[in-house]
Parts: C-alpha cells; sequence; structure tokens
C-alpha cells in the first residue's frame, strides 16, 4: 500500500463494524468509526426485559444456511442453539414466511377460532405475495402497489373460489387476509402495503433455512466483532453533522468530516453507514456539496417505515402450548377497506398479533406484538402507562378474560431514534433496481476527474437484494472495505 489512506467510517452498526473488520485484516492502519450514540450495535439492540433478554431490534437471522454470513460468523462465535445448526434447519426453503403454528382469537372475544378454517384466506394471500414477486421480472405490472393488487385479486378470487360457503366463513376469511396485509406492513416496514411497490417487491431475495434467533441475544455478534478490533478504533457520543467532499481547495487530504461538536477530521475515504431514514431528514446538510441528483431521487423513492415490537409479559399463558403466533381479528375489517382510522382512538388496532417467545423454558410467558406504520409511530409517543393500559384492555377483549393483567411490558420505539428515523428498507412505489444502485454509488459519481472513492456508501438501505436485514448490512460494510482493498492494490501495480 502507498502511504496510509485515512478512512473514517460513520455509525458503528453491523455494516460499519463489517467495514472497519475487513480493512483492519486487509492491512489499513488508519481507520476509525465515528458513531452518534454511546454503543455499538445501531438496529441490532439487546435489552432487558425482568428476568430475561429481548432484542429491541433486528429478531432473527433469515435464511439461515451456509450463504448467510451472518449464520456463519453466529455459527463460527458459538453463538446458536444446536437445532438452528442441523442441516434439516439449513435446508428448509421457506420463501420468508415461516409456517408458524397459529392461536387465532376475534375482538367479539371468548372464542379460540379453528386455526383450520383461517387456513385457505392464508393459502391464497401467500399465493398472492408469490406472485407479486414475480413482477420484478416481468415488467408490466396491473398495480402500482402490492395493496391494490392483493385487495383486487381477493376480491375476484372469493367470489369465484368462495361462492359456495356461508357468510359467517367468507366473512372470517376476508377478516384473516386484513390481518395478514398488516403483519406484511411490519415484515416490509411499511405504514401500508399499498406503499410498497408491486414491480419492485420482488427485488428481494430470501436465502434458504429456517429463522432461528440467538439464545444469548443478537448483540453477542457485535460483542464478538468488536473484540476484534483495535481498541480505540471507535469514538461514541460523536455524531457527524457533514461531510465536505470534493473541494476544489488544495489539501492533503480530500474529505473533511465535520462533528456536531465543531471537531474536523480529515480523510482520504469516508464510508457513510446512517440509515436510510437518518438520510431522508438529513441529507440536505451532511453532504457539502449536496448530493447528486439521482441518488437523492433514490433516496426519496425508496421507503423507510416503521415497525415495533410491544413485549408483553403474563404469569401464565392464555395460549396452546405449541402456538408461535397469536392473531388477533376484528370483525368489521372483512371489507378489505384501507383503514381510514382515527390514529388517537384506534391505532392498536393496526396491531396484527402477537409472536410467541420459544423455548417457553428460557422466556416464561412472553409475547412480542407487531405494530407498522403511522400506528406505530403515535404508539411511539404514548406513555408506557398509556400502552400497557391499551394493551391490557386489548387482550381483555379478545381472549374475553376481564382480568387477564400482564405482568410487565416494555416497546421499542424506533420512529423517535433521532440516528435511525424508522426501522428497515422497503421497496416504494415506483422503485427499481437502479434505486439501490444508486444508493451504493460512491461520491465523486464515475466520469469525474476528482479523486475517486471520497465518500462511499454502506448500510442495509445500499444493498441489491438484502436490504432491510442484517446479512444485507455485513454484506454492504465488506463490500465497501473490498472497493477500497482493490483500489490501492490496484494503484501500487
Ligand atoms: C434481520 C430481523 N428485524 C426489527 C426491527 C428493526 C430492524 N432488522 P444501523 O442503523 O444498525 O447502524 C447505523 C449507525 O449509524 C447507528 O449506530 C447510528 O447510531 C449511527 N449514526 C446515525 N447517524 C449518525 C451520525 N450523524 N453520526 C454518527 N453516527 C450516526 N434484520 O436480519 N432480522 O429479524 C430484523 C428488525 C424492529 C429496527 C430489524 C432485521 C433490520 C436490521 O436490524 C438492520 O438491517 C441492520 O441492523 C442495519 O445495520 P446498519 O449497519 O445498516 O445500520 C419485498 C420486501 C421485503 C423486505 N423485507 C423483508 C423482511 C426482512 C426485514 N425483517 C426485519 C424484521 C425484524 C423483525
Amino acid at each position: 500500500m502507498s502511504g496510509t489512506p485515512k478512512i473514517v467510517i460513520i455509525g458503528c452498526g453491523i455494516s460499519g463494524i463489517a467495514a472497519a473488520q475487513r480493512l483492519v485484516n486487509g492491512g489499513f492502519t488508519d481507520v476509525r468509526i465515528l458513531e452518534a450514540t454511546a454503543r455499538s450495535g445501531g438496529r441490532i439492540k439487546t435489552g432487558r426485559f425482568g428476568n430475561n433478554i429481548v432484542e429491541i431490534g433486528a429478531n432473527w437471522i433469515h435464511g439461515p444456511s451456509e450463504e448467510n454470513p451472518v449464520f456463519c460468523l453466529a455459527r463460527q462465535y458459538k453463538l446458536l442453539d444446536p437445532e438452528a445448526l442441523s442441516p434439516e434447519n439449513q435446508g428448509m426453503d421457506i420463501g420468508g414466511h415461516p409456517p408458524w403454528v397459529p392461536n387465532v382469537f376475534s375482538s367479539s372475544g371468548d372464542q379460540l377460532i379453528n386455526a383450520e378454517d383461517i387456513y385457505p384466506a392464508q393459502d391464497m394471500f401467500v399465493e398472492l405475495l408469490y406472485e407479486s414477486s414475480q413482477y420484478q421480472s416481468q415488467g408490466g405490472e396491473p398495480w402500482p402497489s402490492v395493496g391494490e393488487f392483493i385487495r383486487s385479486e381477493v376480491r375476484q378470487r372469493a367470489a369465484e373460489q368462495w361462492k359456495d360457503i356461508d357468510a359467517a366463513t367468507r366473512s372470517l376469511r376476508m377478516s384473516v387476509i386484513s390481518n395478514l396485509m398488516k403483519a406484511e406492513c411490519c415484515v416490509n416496514g411499511a405504514h401500508s402495503m399499498d406503499e410498497v411497490g408491486l414491480g419492485a417487491y420482488g427485488i428481494y431475495k430470501t436465502l434458504p433455512g429456517l429463522d432461528c434467533t440467538f439464545p444469548g441475544g443478537y448483540e453477542g455478534l457485535i460483542k464478538n466483532l468488536m473484540s476484534e478490533l483495535p481498541s480505540g478504533l471507535v469514538t461514541y457520543n460523536r455524531p457527524v453533522s457533514c461531510v465536505h467532499w470534493n473541494s476544489s481547495e488544495q489539501r492533503e487530504n480530500p474529505v473533511v468530516v465535520e462533528c456536531d461538536d465543531g471537531e474536523k477530521i480529515a480523510a482520504d475515504h469516508v464510508i457513510v453507514t446512517v440509515p436510510l431514514g437518518y438520510l431522508k431528514k438529513h441529507h440536505s446538510t451532511l453532504f457539502r456539496p449536496p448530493l447528486p441528483l439521482h441518488k437523492l431521487h433514490s433516496i426519496q423513492r425508496l421507503g423507510f417505515g416503521t415497525n415495533n415490537k410491544i413485549f408483553v409479559e403474563f404469569d401464565s399463558p392464555f395460549w396452546d402450548a405449541d402456538c408461535e403466533v397469536i392473531y388477533l381479528l376484528w370483525d368489521d375489517e372483512d371489507a378489505l377497506v384501507q383503514q381510514v382510522t382515527d390514529v388517537q382512538r384506534s391505532w392498536l388496532q393496526k396491531l396484527f398479533g402477537f409472536t410467541v417467545l420459544k423455548p417457553t423454558e428460557r422466556y416464561g410467558h412472553i409475547l412480542c406484538g407487531w405494530i407498522a406504520g403511522h400506528e406505530s409511530e403515535y404508539m411511539e409517543t404514548l406513555s408506557e402507562q398509556e400502552v400497557t393500559h391499551a394493551i391490557t384492555q386489548l387482550i381483555r377483549r379478545f381472549t374475553g378474560n376481564p382480568i387477564l393483567t400482564p405482568k410487565r411490558i416494555l416497546r421499542s420505539q424506533w420512529f423517535h431514534d433521532p440516528w435511525t428515523c424508522g426501522s428497515y428498507t422497503c421497496p416504494g412505489k415506483g422503485c427499481s433496481a437502479q434505486d439501490l444502485e444508486n444508493m451504493m454509488e460512491s461520491l465523486p459519481t464515475k466520469g469525474s476527474q476528482s479523486q475517486p472513492l471520497q465518500v462511499m456508501f454502506a448500510g442495509e438501505a445500499t444493498h441489491p437484494f438484502y436490504f432491510s436485514t442484517v446479512h444485507g448490512a455485513l454484506l454492504s460494510g465488506w463490500r465497501e472495505a473490498d472497493r477500497l482493498i482493490s483500489h490501492y492494490s490496484k494503484s501500487k501495480l
């Protein structure tokens, strides 16, 4: 390597850590990470809940199999249960939808609907998601969004396929579809499936393997990776306010990174890993000169909504021993109309239900509620007491048990996290693969006479098909480090 290039990484989430690890292992000696908060991990965040640990951010390794670098690292660090390591687990291809055992409750209370009754609706919904994913390769999609496509197809198919079944069962199946739309909003981190582009939905790719969790917490991965970095490489509580690039002034290093406290750090290369939500909000002040228009438009087109969790602990379960997910069906949601709700009054209707934390021997009786969109953002503004009260009323209503009382509650607040501003990236209406290409494009863009690779971009929102995941973020960090390694190995020749 000629000279010692100065490299600054902004953000100490998994992508920033991955970039630093690769650069340090590649022989770069002047690498530092500037992190706004007091901790590493970003959206990988394990918290305490009573006597247990729970994941406030990322939950699963999606597609834990050989091709997934997060799985390979977790295995190397011995962070997984034997079940997750089994060839059977790795070989299962679930296409992003785990076959969870459901319990189903309705808003009229006192009834546990037979799970068998919901399967035809579930099958139709999964089929429609699969069809939605096919429009990416075909082009010429019939609707702009996944939501509009599904609603139109469900109405048509229900009229044909369910014409002979009784009205009550048909209405139940429609409520199931409404509920699955809410669940899909959580998966996509979107307010509504009407905001998810039909032509873009298939850009996201899944990996084989039945999703698994980290028994000791996702942050174990961060701790192991951090322990391999030289100490002092990360400066915490150091928000970056502006990246000055492409300067016309003659200076030794082409980039200056300005921090909130006024400190200015010169660099040859900056790898920006801040979340897309943060970029959407702060791009105009974060870059001098501003970002090129095509990059800015991609930042605006890609979606970055909110998905939050509400953990609820009970002394004893009201669900079956084998139950993995609890669906809450609202009797008034059988018309598939977009809920134009009074958010303040009925925000909790957006919660599709709960996943059950397993195994019971480890967690006791903890449920994780899932809520996406503007209702989720409103939930963040309520006090813990107000959320507890609302959840208690909801559970009493759906179980028909007027004295059921949770032991404790904990919720995430990703929208109001000033360094994240939401949960993760989703393919918005009108997006294409080009938008993700634009996200990862470095500055100055190709063809410029200035020094290349001044500002580089990593993070989940820059992965061409694993956006919104930990493995996508990790791979994006390695990708940008490899670009620098290859740049310097070429310039040495
Ligand atoms: C996964 C999962 N999972 C649930 C929830 C959330 C996320 N994800 P980071 O934000 O980590 O780091 C950036 C750092 O930058 C951070 O530390 C900041 O403090 C810092 N920073 C910001 N501004 C700064 C400044 N100015 N100066 C200095 N520093 C600054 N992923 O694999 N499995 O189960 C979930 C889930 C509630 C919030 C998730 C999951 C997403 C991951 O957490 C996330 O991608 C990575 O951690 C991001 O790492 P990073 O380094 O990029 O940023 C079609 C289609 C469908 C697509 N969706 C499919 C579904 C897949 C997504 N599933 C998610 C589900 C859950 C439950």
